[in-house]
């Protein structure tokens, strides 16, 4: 067998689920603030367009994406990096929303990070066929900070694996309000997210929204 499916209850919102040594899914955490975040989202998203940016290689990501605090990740043919403006305006990047942080703070403590605080905020937009291939955040300075992820709106398929390429990547499905956190061992561990498939969320409409809150400086 190449992948497996996690055993999930779809009754359970509260029980966190161990997706390895390190890393918690929260089914549904966010569900009860999940509007107010899109609000929040929304308001970012006028101050800094999400674009799809241009790897090092030359490609341009499926994947459309943007950023909010103290520094934003970005991509062009120089390289990765995290920078404390928005290379499209100039500008700095938007201020992290309170409900963001409050949110990330929320969700590393119940899976046993206490006093995570995020300075930036990853926004990433998915429509149908959009997809993330397998790949580690190193990033980052400090990589003892784990990475809190929140997904909004229509479902993706989220592959995750090992420190290693070569390690055999598992499946599970992220839905509208899961929330994610990863660090310890899983921290560099390699994940990504299949072709997103065609549908409508009452929140997002035909996408999806993942929001991944960070420790970068
Ligand atoms: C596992 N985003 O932006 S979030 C990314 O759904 C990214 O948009 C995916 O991978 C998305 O870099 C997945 C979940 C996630 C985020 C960071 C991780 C999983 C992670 C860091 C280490 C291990
Ligand atoms: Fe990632």
């Amino acid at each position: 067998m190449i992948t497996a499916d996690l055993f999930r209850d779809p009754s359970d919102r509260t029980t966190p689920i161990r997706l390895g040594e390190g890393a918690s899914l929260l089914p549904g955490f966010a569900c009860d603030r999940a509007e107010a975040v899109f609000a929040a989202l929304e308001e970012v998203l006028r101050q800094a367009p999400l674009r799809r940016m241009r790897t090092p290689g030359g490609h341009v990501m499926t994947v459309a994406m943007t950023c909010c605090g103290d520094r934003g990740w970005t991509s062009d043919a120089d390289g990765y990096r995290y920078a404390a403006r928005d290379p499209a305006s100039g500008r700095p990047w938007p201020p992290m929303p309170e409900v963001f942080a409050e949110l990330a703070t929320d969700a590393a403590s119940a899976a046993g990070y206490p006093a995570f605080v995020p300075d930036t905020c990853l926004i990433n937009r998915y429509v149908a066929e959009a997809k993330l291939s397998p790949h580690q955040d190193r990033d980052e300075r400090d990589l003892s900070h784990p990475i809190v992820s929140l997904s909004l709106g229509l479902p993706a398929r989220f592959q995750f694996g090992g420190r290693h390429r070569s390690e055999r990547l598992l499946r599970t499905t992220l839905e509208h309000g899961d929330v994610v956190v990863w660090g310890g061992a899983s921290r560099l561990a390699y994940h990504g997210v299949l072709p997103l498939a065609t549908g409508r969320h009452p929140m997002t409409g035909d996408c999806r929204y993942n929001l991944s809150f960070r420790r970068a400086g």
